[in-house]
């Protein structure tokens, strides 16, 4: 209760940030999009990590009013990083099942890229394995609908539920992101790369692009490498940074 009624005045104090995580090539480095991470910036704790306040959002519905201010925020950069003739790159947020089910996600999203006139292109969307799981009829229409937009649609934390592979492609998802707990076994154990080579080769076959989440090791990148994984994303190649740095990064391609 203490933690809801703070997330409310943070909220109306505007007390977030989202950093930004490159999500890169696998073989050339390039970077191909990135993720906005929220942070909150609490006058006396100082940067509390989303692990700690997302869930309470979650189930005290504050996720809708919080969803609201991350696609806000990352609209708004993307536009100032064009006004300043950045080379950019889509950005990626993570959406709640709960944002899904208000029923004006798309609507809501349509009106952020308008208002600030940025490309569709260049937002993309990423839901959980496990908030997609059920065939839940509100979010496969509200999937349908953003990528309708343009909006390209993620998987997030591929590997920790159950959905099929043909249940995402149905979904037109476009690409899957393998939970880091995959990747913290490449180079430990056979399991970690038998399970990359399979879901690479279906998903390959299905049209669907892979990343590879939480690459920490050169050789987690070599074997990802050999395995044909599209893309990676993990503090090997960046942690998340500020707006500032990442502008840095942009210009460094
Ligand atoms: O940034 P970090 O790695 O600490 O993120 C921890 C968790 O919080 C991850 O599961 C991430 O998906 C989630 N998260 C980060 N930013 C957002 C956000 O803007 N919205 C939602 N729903 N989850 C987020
Ligand atoms: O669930 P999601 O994939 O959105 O979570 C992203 C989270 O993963 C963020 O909290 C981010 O800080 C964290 N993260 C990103 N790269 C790495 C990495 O290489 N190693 C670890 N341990 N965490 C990472
Ligand atoms: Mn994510
Ligand atoms: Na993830």
């Amino acid at each position: 209760f203490a933690m809801e009624q703070a997330l409310v005045q943070a909220i109306e104090l505007n007390q977030f940030v989202l950093h930004y995580q490159p999500r890169v090539n696998t073989i050339s480095g390039e970077m191909i999009s990135m993720e906005a991470l929220i942070r909150w910036i609490h006058p006396e704790r100082g940067l509390i990590s989303p692990i700690e306040f997302i869930p309470i959002a979650e189930s005290t519905g504050l996720i809708l009013a919080l969803g609201d201010m991350v696609m806000e925020k990352a609209c708004s950069q993307i536009s100032d990083w064009k006004n300043q003739q950045l080379p950019l790159v889509p950005v990626s947020i993570n959406v709640s099942a709960r944002q899904f089910h208000a029923g004006d996600l798309q609507k809501k999203l349509n009106v952020c890229l308008k208002k600030y006139e940025i490309d569709a292109t260049l937002l993309e969307v990423e839901i959980t394995e496990s908030a997609m799981m059920g065939e839940d009829n509100a979010i496969i229409a509200e999937l349908a609908a953003i990528r309708s937009l343009g909006i390209k649609l993620l998987v997030d934390d591929f590997g920790t539920g159950y959905s099929s592979l043909s249940q995402l492609q149905r979904l037109e998802m476009d690409v899957l992101k393998i939970d880091r707990v995959f990747t913290s076994e490449l180079g430990k154990s056979r399991e970690g790369e038998i399970f990359f080579k399979a879901i690479v080769s279906m998903a390959h076959a299905l049209n669907m692009g892979v990343v590879a989440e939480g690459v920490e090791t050169l050789e987690q990148l070599g074997i990802l490498r050999t395995l044909c994984c599209d893309e990676i994303q993990g503090y090997f190649i960046s942690r998340p940074v500020t707006p500032e740095t990442m502008s840095e990064l942009m210009l460094q391609r």
